[in-house]
C-alpha cells in the first residue's frame, strides 16, 4: 500500500488506535492553491483495515479558534483521562507567531472544540502529543529545533522544568512523531542535511522518553514525486508497523499532497528498514466521505431548524437529526473534494411514513435563506423517502460530479406537515467516490 484517501489533497498524516480502530488526522492541502499559507482545517479519517477508509470530513476549522489568524499546520491527537484532545498549530493573532493549540471531543472522529494555547510551547509548529504512564508529553518543531516537555494535567501548559531542546544531538527542526517499541523510544521527523532539500524521514532513539537520542538514519530517503516536506507518523495495528507520510506523487506539487502509508519493518538489531515510496493505484473509491449529520453544524455545514439527538441509541456518530416537519427544514452538509471526481450520494435515514424532500449541491456556495438561491446541481429534487418502519436505511439518492474545492449538500424537506406529524430523521450523508 502507499497512497491512501486520494479523494482529498491531505498532508502530515497522524495515526493512532482508539478502541481497535485505526485514527489518521491530517493537515487539509486546499486543492492546487501553490500554497501553504491557504491551510485553514483539519480532517480525521478512519479504518480497520487499512483498505476501506472513512473520511469523517472537516475536524476543526480556522474561524472555530478564536485565538489563530492562519496556517493550520500539523497536528496529532491523543486519548486522555476520558476524552481525545487535538493538538495543532496555527498563527497566533496577536504574536504572528505559531502556537500550539489544545481542542477536545468526546469522539476520536471529531469535531474538536479548541480550548486555547498551549502555554510554554510559545513558537510551537507541528506538534505531536505523547501519552504513557499517566503521563502526557508534548513534542514541537519550530525555530529550528525539536523541542520536548511534559504537560501538566490539564493539558493547557508544559512543566518548564521538563523542557529538553533535542536538536543539540540531531538535525531536526519540525515534524516530530513519538513511538515505543519494546524498551525503546523512537522519535522519526524530516530531516534536512545541510539545507539541501526535499527533507527526508529520519529516526533517533532514546532509553528515557526526553532523551538523550541517538541519531539512527533514514528510512524515506529522496525519491521521485516527493513534495519536498515529508511528515508523519508510526503506529502498529493489528500487529503490523506502519509508517504514515505524505507525497507530491499525485498533483506533481508541493502544496496539494498526497497521503501515504507503508508497511514499516525493523531489523534485528532495531534499526527502522527504508521504505521507497510508491504510487500502488489504490482506488480512490475505498474511502466513503461520511459525515454525521447531528454534528453538520460543526464540520461546515449548517442545521436548518432541526436537531440533533441521542434520544434512540440506534443511531451511528454523535446522533442524529429530527425535526424535518415544514418546508426547507434540514441539513446543509460541506463536502470537501480534492480532485474532479463523480460520486455516488447516500443518505442514511428513517422513516414511520413516506416523505419528499429535495437534496441539492451547491460549489462554494452555502444557503443563505433565499429560496431563489440557484445551486448548482439538484441531485434530485423530488427525492421521495419510502416509509423504513423504522429501520435505519442507507438510500442512493443519485449520482453527480464534484468538481474539486468545497461543497454544500442540502437536503431539506419539501412539503410543511401537519401538527404532530414526524418527518424523516437523518444519521449521515455518504459520499463515495466512483473511480
Ligand atoms: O503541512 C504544513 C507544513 O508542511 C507542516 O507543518 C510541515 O511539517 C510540513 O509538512
Amino acid at each position: 500500500m502507499s497512497e491512501f484517501a486520494t479523494h482529498i489533497f491531505g498532508a502530515d498524516p497522524s495515526a493512532h488506535v482508539f478502541n481497535g480502530r485505526l485514527y489518521v488526522y491530517v493537515s487539509y492541502d486546499e486543492p492546487l492553491t501553490n500554497t501553504y499559507d491557504s491551510m485553514v482545517c483539519y480532517h480525521a479519517l478512519s479504518t480497520d483495515d487499512m483498505v476501506n477508509w472513512i473520511d469523517h470530513g472537516r475536524i476543526l476549522h480556522l474561524s472555530q479558534v478564536e485565538w489563530a489568524i492562519s496556517h493550520m499546520w500539523a497536528i496529532d491527537a491523543n486519548f486522555w483521562k476520558g476524552k481525545y484532545y487535538l493538538t495543532f498549530c496555527a498563527i497566533e493573532k496577536t504574536s504572528s507567531t505559531f502556537r500550539t493549540g489544545l481542542a477536545v471531543s468526546d469522539r476520536p472522529e471529531g469535531p474538536f472544540t479548541d480550548l486555547g494555547p498551549i502555554q510554554g510551547a510559545e513558537w510551537g509548529q507541528d506538534p505531536a502529543f505523547y501519552v504513557e504512564d499517566d503521563k502526557a508529553y508534548l513534542l514541537w518543531g519550530g525555530r529550528g529545533a525539536i523541542t520536548i516537555a511534559e504537560l501538566n494535567e490539564d493539558l493547557l501548559s508544559v512543566k518548564p522544568e521538563t523542557v529538553t531542546n533535542l536538536s543539540k544531538e540531531l538535525n531536526g527542526y519540525e515534524g516530530p512523531f513519538l513511538h515505543k517499541r519494546h524498551d525503546t523510544y523512537y522519535l522519526t521527523y524530516p530531516a534536512l542535511d545541510n539545507e539541501v532539500w526535499p527533507q527526508r524521514m529520519s529516526w533517533a532513539t532514546a532509553k528515557n522518553i526526553l532523551g538523550p537520542y541517538s541519531y539512527g538514519g533514514i528510512y524515506i530517503d529522496e525519491y521521485p514525486g516527493n513534495s519536498g516536506t515529508i511528515h508523519g507518523s508510526v503506529v502498529e495495528f493489528n500487529d503490523q508497523w506502519w509508517a504514515f507520510y505524505h507525497s507530491g506523487l499525485i498533483s506533481g506539487t508541493a502544496t496539494s499532497r498526497t497521503l501515504m502509508a507503508d508497511k514499516l519493518e525493523y531489523l534485528a538489531n532495531g534499526d527502522i528498514a527504508a521504505i521507497t515510496p510508491t504510487l500502488s493505484g489504490v482506488s480512490a473509491s475505498n474511502t466513503a466521505v461520511v459525515l454525521d449529520a447531528a454534528v453538520a453544524n460543526r464540520t461546515g455545514g449548517a442545521l436548518h431548524m432541526t436537531n440533533a439527538t441521542t434520544d434512540n441509541s440506534d443511531y451511528t456518530g454523535a446522533g442524529y437529526l429530527t425535526g424535518f416537519v415544514q418546508q426547507e427544514y434540514g441539513v446543509s452538509w460541506l463536502a470537501q473534494i480534492g480532485l474532479p471526481r463523480r460520486y455516488e450520494v447516500i443518505v442514511r435515514y428513517r422513516s414511520a411514513k413516506q416523505r419528499n424532500a429535495r437534496v441539492v449541491a451547491a460549489k462554494h456556495l452555502f444557503y443563505d435563506g433565499n429560496q431563489n438561491q440557484d445551486y448548482d446541481q439538484y441531485i434530485k429534487r423530488g427525492t421521495v423517502f419510502e416509509a423504513t418502519n423504522g429501520a435505519w436505511v442507507e438510500y442512493k439518492i443519485g449520482e453527480l460530479d464534484f468538481a474539486s474545492g468545497d461543497h454544500e449538500i442540502r437536503l431539506s424537506n419539501s412539503l410543511n406537515l401537519g401538527a404532530g406529524e414526524d418527518g424523516i430523521e437523518v444519521d449521515y450523508l455518504k459520499l463515495v467516490p466512483i473511480d
